[in-house]
């Protein structure tokens, strides 16, 4: 990130959003000068590859199309798994994400909040699924034509886990490890400058705040059950295959510099 792009960054309320974690999505979504907001966010460069899709022009959550064949990944994830998992689950999460934010803005309203912890639950799960997703699809490619990280994130790799291959080992087994519905994240510390394994329940618990998801192993059973039943292990260990780490070291170095 230059300079300039990271005042502007800064200066625009993304960077609180980031510090979100993983709900960046739910605060992505601008505020209307009814709702008491200031207009619309900026559709930047930086949204764009940190989650990429996640909203259009005028900043409305949209479901951002595969940017590959649903059978593009079919060595590892099998075209019906891909096609459910894009059209409908995701979908779900932004049409979740969208009613929250509209049921949130009707308590404003009328001044009744005794729905607010739902709401609240709700906000959080769906702007953290529609986020994580749109990382999801970007940060997968073809078998054979993701690339390696690139030099800068090599180093920050070898940095803080001794090797690509520590890191995958971890990241690997956090992603088998996770109790129930959620993901393995490699993630960005604006906090600290580290990189660090997490892993996520659900979308959106466990995180550290301040942290951006750089990649993810999505370990809902939506993700792997038609090809895999339920051997998330098999499922897992394929996936390095599909790691497009030209779209990860991207993410990473808007982030690092
Ligand atoms: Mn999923």
């Amino acid at each position: 990130m230059t300079e300039q792009s990271r005042r502007e960054f800064l200066s625009t309320g993304t960077a609180s959003a980031l510090a979100a974690g993983l709900a960046i999505g739910a605060l992505a979504r601008p505020a209307t000068a009814e709702e008491g907001g200031a207009g619309h966010p900026p559709h930047s460069e930086l949204m764009r590859a940190v989650v990429p899709g996640a909203v259009d022009a005028e900043g409305n959550y949209v479901l951002p199309p595969l940017p590959y064949e649903y059978n593009a990944l079919e060595e590892v994830i099998d075209e019906r798994t891909m096609k459910l998992h894009h059209d409908k689950h995701h979908d779900a999460y932004v049409k979740g994400l969208i009613k929250a934010n509209d049921d949130l803005a009707k308590a404003r309203k009328s001044g009744d909040f005794g729905n607010i912890q739902a709401l609240s639950r709700q906000v959080a799960f769906h702007g953290g699924g529609h986020a994580l997703h749109c990382i999801f699809w970007a940060s997968m490619a073809a078998p054979g034509q993701g690339g390696e990280p690139s030099a800068k994130l090599a180093a920050a790799i070898e940095r803080d886990f001794g090797g690509l291959d520590s890191m995958l080992a971890h990241l690997k087994a956090a992603s088998k490890a996770v109790e129930g519905s959620g993901w393995g994240l490699l993630t960005y510390s604006i906090a600290s400058g580290r990189l660090n394994i997490l892993q996520a329940q659900n979308q959106q618990m466990l995180t550290q705040w301040a942290t951006v998801p750089l990649l993810g192993i999505d370990v809902w059973e939506h993700a792997y059950y038609l090809k895999y039943q339920n051997n998330r292990a098999a499922y897992v260990d394929a996936f390095p295959k599909i790691i497009n780490w030209a779209d990860v070291s991207k993410r990473f170095e808007m982030l690092a510099g």
